[in-house]
């Protein structure tokens, strides 16, 4: 599966954020929110076509999940642009304020806005994430865990906020680049 297709578990739906490796084997990115919700997550909502099992949750404090997928992207990590395209992303990086930024999520199919904040600290009904890139990009439920990216550079994960993608909206997004330095993983 690509960055920003459906994910689904126990009646929930999100995003899968980005393909990673650990130690020669296949994981996935998500939002933390989500893998403390799923065990076992599958590409349609009957659950006939297994994805993986989260292997490590973490939010609040952050918002990233870790899962171990059954038959891997293998050495690629891609993502959706919902317009039969995909794009390649080959390395992760650090949003700057001003970056014009993607943002690709199973609800909404890609949509850009631009970075105003990064260290941004969010309260969620669930407790306090440090540490957001904060943008004018929307989103939506279910777009959640989704990839933010610019150009072949993995930026975030699909966090929360506010507004919609019909009236605009302001998105928080997980920085990727702690979550593989706390997971030990890496882009591919
Ligand atoms: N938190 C939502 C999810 O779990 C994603 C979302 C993000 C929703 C920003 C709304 C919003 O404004 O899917």
């Amino acid at each position: 599966a690509l960055g920003g297709d459906a994910i689904f578990g126990q009646g929930a739906r999100c995003s899968l954020g980005f393909n990673v490796r650990r130690g020669g084997e296949d994981f996935f990115l998500t939002a933390g929110h989500c893998g403390n919700e799923v065990r076992n997550w599958a590409a349609d909502q009957q659950g006939a076509e297994a994805l993986g099992t989260t292997v490590d949750s973490d939010f609040p404090g952050n918002d990233f999940a870790l899962v171990q997928t059954e038959q891997g992207g293998a050495g690629q990590s891609a993502v959706n642009l919902y317009d039969g395209r995909a794009q390649q992303i080959t390395r992760a990086g650090e949003a700057v304020v001003g970056q014009r930024v993607f943002r690709s999520g199973s609800t909404t199919g890609v949509h850009s806005g631009s970075v105003t904040a990064t260290g941004a600290t969010v309260n969620f009904a669930e407790g306090t994430v440090t540490g957001m890139i904060q943008t004018t990009v929307c989103a939506e439920p279910g777009d959640s865990g989704g990839p933010l990216f610019a150009g072949g550079t993995a930026l975030g994960l699909t966090s929360g906020g506010s507004g919609d993608c019909r009236t605009g909206g302001v998105t928080f997004f997980q920085p990727v680049s702690e979550a593989l330095q706390v997971l030990g993983a890496q882009i591919g």
